[in-house]
């Protein structure tokens, strides 16, 4: 076989397609496998079986066709040495699959909208998650109408046209009054759509804010492959960072200097109090994660060596969620979401949406960061100051905290 020929031809193709598919797969299992070598061992026979299982399946399928195919040839080419007209209307039979297609594809498009769409999230739980609802509902109801109308046009249009003897083509080349209506249609459509997009984006990232209701300052940092949650304390204000002073037991490398840092307070789960604005000061210790909160309709990337901003208010509690959606398990959460790793998929936190009175008392509860071994580091005093009036204080530090520690009294 000449090499022309050996290129040409199709089982070679069919091989080069096979081989191509293998060597993709393996190069994907091999990654997915130096990943995973950290992680405990996953027996992946199953899946390999089902691999195989599905290769096979498809190649049986792959000849099954050929096999009809090469006979249908075979029965018109004993018809055409016998003389007499083609059998099969192939024209037809092209145009009936269009048909049948148009039928199938409309009804897997009712079955996707009704079966996975039950499946989308439930309302948002947020203020400003409404209206980016709105705009995916807008966008999604006009979508859907135009992909509709285009199909059946596009299918019913392949199927009433099909070849026949007795009809000629009608040579039509222009028309300009169906090219203005779809040009201008569209661009007014995207326009709205466009500007909307632009106007909620606004509302959300340039927001004024209400000296009697300012937002709860917390700040989420993201590193492979946690999160870490600190709170303001009484004052607040979550004090500055510097990665220059992370060590082990001041892992985001907090700048107790700094007397905003020295009330902050580190917890386990995100705490909010409902239709209160929530501040979110984002920021990464390695490369860039993106903190997603689904339910509130919240994401934003955390990148290192700068702060991301994002200001929500939630507008339902847990509780009312979880009878909502009729789950009494229910649990908002929030969740990495850019691959950043083989541990990306445990990057999550439990979020908890509480009354004011509910919140007040778990804050309460929470302790200060900064501990004996800190202040040590930071050169402050080790026990810390009890609060007392500012003129009996020593030094200005020991000042400065024992007047935070009033102002702490003072408030609650
Ligand atoms: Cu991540």
């Amino acid at each position: 076989m000449s090499l022309r020929k050996f290129i040409t031809n199709k089982t070679t193709a069919a091989l080069a397609v096979l081989l191509t598919v293998f060597a993709n797969t393996s190069a994907f299992a091999q990654e997915a496998a130096a990943g995973a070598a950290a992680a405990p061992k996953v027996d992946m026979g199953e899946v390999y079986k089902s691999v195989i299982f599905y290769t096979l399946i498809f190649l049986a399928v792959c000849v099954f066709i050929a096999i009809i195919g090469k006979a249908i040839k075979v029965y018109e080419l004993s018809r055409e040495a016998q003389g007499k007209p083609i059998g099969i209307n192939w024209n037809g039979v092209h145009a009936s699959l269009f048909a049948l297609f148009l039928v199938l594809g409309l009804y897997g498009v009712y079955w996707e909208y009704t079966v996975h769409g039950s499946m989308l999230l439930p309302d948002a739980a947020s203020e400003h998650g409404k209206k980016i609802d709105e705009m995916f509902n807008l966008t999604l109801i006009i979508t859907t109408i135009v992909f509709i109308a285009t199909h059946i046009l596009l299918f019913g249009f392949a199927y009433i046209y099909k070849y026949s003897a007795k009809r000629k083509a009608y040579y039509y080349p222009h028309n300009n009054t169906i090219e203005k209506i779809w040009t201008i249609v569209p661009a007014l459509v995207l326009t709205v759509l466009v500007l909307m997009g632009f106007l909620t984006w606004r509302s959300i990232f340039f927001k004024v804010e209400d000296p009697n209701n300012k937002p709860l300052q917390i700040e989420v940092t993201s590193e492979q492959f946690k999160w870490s949650i600190r709170y303001p304390g009484a004052d607040g204000i979550v004090g500055k960072k510097n990665y220059k002073l992370t060590t082990a037991s001041n892992t985001l490398g907090i700048d107790f200097k700094d007397l905003n840092s020295r009330d902050d307070e580190m917890a386990d789960e995100m705490v909010i109090p409902v239709g209160k604005p929530v501040k979110l000061i984002l920021n990464s210790k390695d490369v860039i994660h993106s903190f997603y909160m689904p339910h509130f309709r919240v994401q934003l990337n955390t990148v290192p060596g700068m702060q991301t901003i994002f200001e929500f208010t939630p507008t339902k509690t847990t509780r009312q969620m979880q009878e909502e959606t009729n789950d009494p398990n229910f649990k908002f959460l929030f969740y990495c979401a850019k691959i950043c790793g083989s541990g990306h998929y445990n990057m999550q936190k439990d979020v908890r949406v509480v009354s004011e009175a509910e919140y007040k008392t778990w804050i309460a509860e929470q302790k200060t960061y900064l501990n004996d071994d800190l202040r040590k580091q930071f050169n402050l005093p080790v026990a810390p100051a009890p609060a007392k009036p500012a003129a009996e204080g020593d030094s200005s530090a020991t000042d400065s905290a024992a007047v935070k520690g009033n102002q702490m009294a003072l408030n609650k």
